[in-house]
């Protein structure tokens, strides 16, 4: 078997801890997964006896063998000696990789557990043959995890590597990776500089009824780029201006296509944002309830997840809401309301944004930064205390966490600040008056997503054109003579949402020439 040629992308590794297998054979739920594509496979067995282990691994290695797949054991260089297999995977616990390479030889492949930068630059300049990069996401499967990283941690540890010039060395993530996650995993941890050759699952497939099928089906899935992903790769080349000149056509469109834009929100927006999505030109539905997320994705819209009113049983309906969403492809803005405010809502950022794909997420300055942090590694400019940022700050922070993340941001402020990770605008449209009512960043992040849901080949243009108007809308209507403040400004605002929208429709764009 060539060492250069092994093929990572369907990483089964067989641990039975946790009753996962239940009353089934091990060798046999492995030969179904290898015949539903799993493409190399690693024993790990913590608890059998040494003879026992052996006799698993032969029976394991005659499977694998006729596959032409390798199979690796799981610490025990012994073992893997005694059942000739083609290598082990060693954790920063076992035997060192020398003392590993010096007892298998040059040909065996040797893997190695990597949970941070040093560990992975290490074993990749002491010959690793590929990294298994972990621990991603918090997994039932194995308990003496060391820490969550996230698909942010992997992405950076990818970097490094790339540019100690270690690029080479093949590298898996694992931990609680499945089939709702896999397609998000190797889109958001994938650079420019390198990506990941595959994902190691336990769980995903040897606790599946069919693990033929869990293994086929995973493979597929691998295969392919998630149904978000056309909004951020097909990009197209448009520059501020071009957008400013594409604005009113989208506007246009949305108002002839009006799509549903399905709000989960807070108790205190409902009416606003209802009325907003309308003026704008989309067909609102306002319904925090997870059980109708699924028949709600089908129907071609957008969905907002505003975290305004927190509650847990909240956070579930948003998760089972994003994973429904994420399925077909429809577009989602977060809008993690207070972020910074509680630890609870720290944490439901965090679950959140581990829960699944936004394809923008819009905040303050605060909330940004939250956002920015929740990950667990450490980035430059959200760490540096309590200071507000300058307006420099402010776009590297938009700017790296748009890349980190592969979706749009927006930083909202008397100057926004948006990005996707290579184009980056500010906008200085708006009134003071948007920050005198309730609900103006929240009806903002549904005037988002209503245009998200008629632009799938370009979320940033989506979201550029979403706030010309937004913001346009309020500087045409706070200077009326019927607008007195605040309160008199707020239908008068929803008035020159709709007007916008008219003139558009008519073909008339006058109205993006304000933007600045
Ligand atoms: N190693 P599942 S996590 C064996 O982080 C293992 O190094 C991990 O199981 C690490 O796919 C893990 O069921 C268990 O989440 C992965
Ligand atoms: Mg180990």
């Amino acid at each position: 078997m060539d060492r250069q040629q092994i093929n990572y992308s369907v990483y089964l590794v067989t641990d039975s801890t946790a009753g996962i297998l239940g009353d089934r054979d091990l060798v046999p739920v492995v030969a179904a997964a290898v015949k539903g594509g799993a493409t190399i496979v690693q024993l790990r067995d913590k608890t059998s006896e040494t003879a026992e282990l052996i006799r698993i691994a032969k029976r394991l290695h005659d499977v694998t063998r006729a596959a032409n797949i390798p199979l690796l054991i799981n610490d025990r260089v012994d073992v893997a000696l005694a059942a000739g297999v083609e290598g082990v995977h060693i954790g920063q616990d076992d035997i060192d990789l020398a003392s590993a390479r010096r007892l298998l030889g040059q040909q065996a492949i040797i893997g190695v557990t990597a949970n941070s930068e040093e560990e992975a630059l290490t074993a990749a300049r002491d010959g690793a043959d590929y990294l298994g990069i972990g621990t991603v996401f918090a997994t039932p499967t194995k308990d003496n995890t060391k820490s969550i990283i996230g698909t942010a941690g992997v992405r950076q540890i990818l970097i490094k590597l790339a540019e100690e010039g270690l690029g080479h060395v093949r590298t898996v993530c694992i931990g609680g990776i499945n089939h709702s996650n896999v397609q998000r995993v190797l889109y958001q941890t994938a650079s420019a500089q390198k990506k990941l050759d595959g994902v190691a699952v336990v769980s995903a497939i040897i606790a599946a009824q069919d693990p033929q099928e869990a293994a086929s089906s995973l493979s597929q899935l691998i295969r392919s780029p998630p149904a978000f992903a056309a909004a951020f790769t097909s990009k197209t080349s448009l520059n501020r201006d071009d957008m400013i000149r594409a604005a009113p056509l989208l506007v246009k469109r949305l108002a002839e296509q009006k799509p549903l834009c399905h709000n989960m929100t807070n108790l205190v927006v409902q009416n606003f944002a209802a009325n907003v999505v309308i003026a704008v030109g989309a067909s609102p539905i306002m319904s925090n309830n997870g059980n109708e997320a699924r028949d709600l994705a089908q129907l071609g819209g957008s969905l907002v997840v505003n975290m305004g009113t927190s509650t847990p049983e909240g956070r579930a309906n948003y998760l089972q809401a994003i994973r429904a969403y994420n399925a077909v492809g429809g577009p989602i803005l977060f809008d993690p309301v207070g972020a910074a405010a509680t630890q609870d809502r720290r944490d439901g950022v965090r679950e959140l944004m581990a829960g699944g794909f936004f394809s923008v997420v819009k905040g303050n300055e605060g909330e940004i930064r939250t956002v920015a942090g929740a990950v667990g590694i450490s980035q430059r400019g959200v760490d540096s205390g309590d200071a507000q940022l300058s307006l420099d700050q402010r776009v590297e922070l938009v700017r790296s966490t748009a890349a980190r993340e592969r979706n749009v941001i927006i930083l909202s402020g008397p100057i926004d600040v948006v990005s996707d990770g290579e184009r980056t605008v500010t906008i200085r449209n708006g009134h003071e008056y948007l920050g005198e009512i309730t609900g103006s960043g929240c009806t903002l992040g549904a005037t988002v997503a209503s245009l998200l849901a008629v632009e799938r080949k370009d979320a940033f243009l989506a979201v550029v054109t979403a706030m010309l108007m937004y913001e346009i809308a309020a500087e045409r209507a706070a200077p009326r003579p019927d607008v007195k403040g605040p309160g008199t400004f707020v239908p008068a605002f929803i008035d020159e949402l709709y007007h916008i929208r008219q003139e558009s429709v008519e073909g008339n764009g006058a109205w993006a020439a304000a933007a600045q």
